[in-house]
């Protein structure tokens, strides 16, 4: 097991990597605001202190990658698609929406990617998609993001399973927000993910950084074994900023504060003021403008279903 320790300083990014970073954040919040407001129906999970585990995958996959997400993937496909208008018209039912507005915030096809708000049911289908890469298009991976909770699914293990033994080019990301819904992970799970994935003889990953140019850097040699030589579990240790979905925070107020703490976001902002400030404060106003013109466009049409 390797283990990238939290550096207190984090470094300085590339402005487009800044950007992503905050173009998540920041559509994740406007979503809570618009909940808030009554202005969007159904449900959604944000990935509010999250959002640096796709920013820091990104460059570590190309185009032929297939990327499956979980309930949780609102940056998973920013990181992959930069398309907030697409995602916004899809949360929102408008016109222009990435799968015609019947797949919401948790149910998205486009392109190689694909979300799904069952836990779990992903595993198996990454599988069968990475079996297809290794025959037809070696060096291709398939990346799946799952959280904590979802081991506790069996399907989890058969796909694991599979993985190892036919050795498939699967990369599962592993979101350990330490909690599933209101279910500390410490309630529910025996022993360890590194141990679990230890059982099947697939290599495991512990990420503590939340330093996107760091994560890289340990991640590039691995992810790349990953398309050659086989599975490997990589496992953020990270936290949910937000309540599970919208107003459903259980938290006590010290486990909220402490994932506040370990926030990118305010550290971002301590140790690079300048450049901060200048791409948060466009960032803002760019989400502010997609909301403003996705809200003012007709609802969308079922004859425009996922591409
Ligand atoms: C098969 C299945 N069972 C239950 C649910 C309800 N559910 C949605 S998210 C969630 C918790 C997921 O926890 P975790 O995997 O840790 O992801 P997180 O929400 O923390 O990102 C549950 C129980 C579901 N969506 N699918
Ligand atoms: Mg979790």
């Amino acid at each position: 097991m390797t283990e990238i320790l939290d550096g207190l300083r984090l470094s300085r990014l590339a402005d487009d990597d800044l950007e992503l970073l905050l173009l998540v954040r920041h559509f994740e919040l406007k979503l809570l605001e618009l909940y808030g407001r009554g202005e969007l129906g159904g449900t959604t999970h944000t990935c509010l202190g999250q959002e640096y585990v796709p920013v820091a995958l990104r460059p570590l996959l190309g185009p032929a990658d297939h990327v499956f997400s979980n309930h949780r993937g609102h940056g998973h496909y920013l990181a992959r698609f930069r398309d907030p208008h697409g995602l916004l018209a899809e949360i929102m039912g408008r016109q222009g929406a990435v799968c015609g507005g019947v797949g919401g915030s948790q149910h998205i096809h486009r392109d190689r990617y694909l979300s799904t708000g069952v836990q779990g049911e992903s595993m198996p289908v990454a599988a069968g998609v990475a079996l297809h890469l290794k025959r037809a298009e070696p060096g291709a991976l398939a990346c799946v993001h799952i959280g904590d909770g979802t081991w506790g699914e069996g399907a989890v293990y058969e796909a694991l399973n599979l993985a190892a033994l036919w050795r498939l080019p699967l990369l599962v990301v592993v979101e350990n927000n330490g909690i599933a819904q209101s279910t500390p992970t410490a309630s529910q799970m025996a022993g360890t993910v590194a141990g679990r994935a230890a059982a099947f003889g697939i290599p495991h990953l512990r990420v503590v950084s939340t330093d996107v140019n760091e994560i890289r850097l340990t991640l590039e040699e691995e992810v790349a074994r990953v398309r050659e030589a086989g599975p490997l579990v990589v496992e953020f240790v990270t936290h949910r900023l937000g309540p599970h979905s919208k107003g459903d925070d259980v938290r006590p107020a010290d486990a909220v504060r402490a994932a506040r703490d370990n926030d990118w976001y305010g550290r971002y902002a301590h140790h690079h003021p300048e450049q901060f400030h200048r791409i948060d404060g466009a960032v803002r106003a760019e989400v502010q403008a997609v909301a403003d013109e996705v809200a003012a466009r007709p609802l969308s049409r079922w004859e425009a279903p996922c591409g």
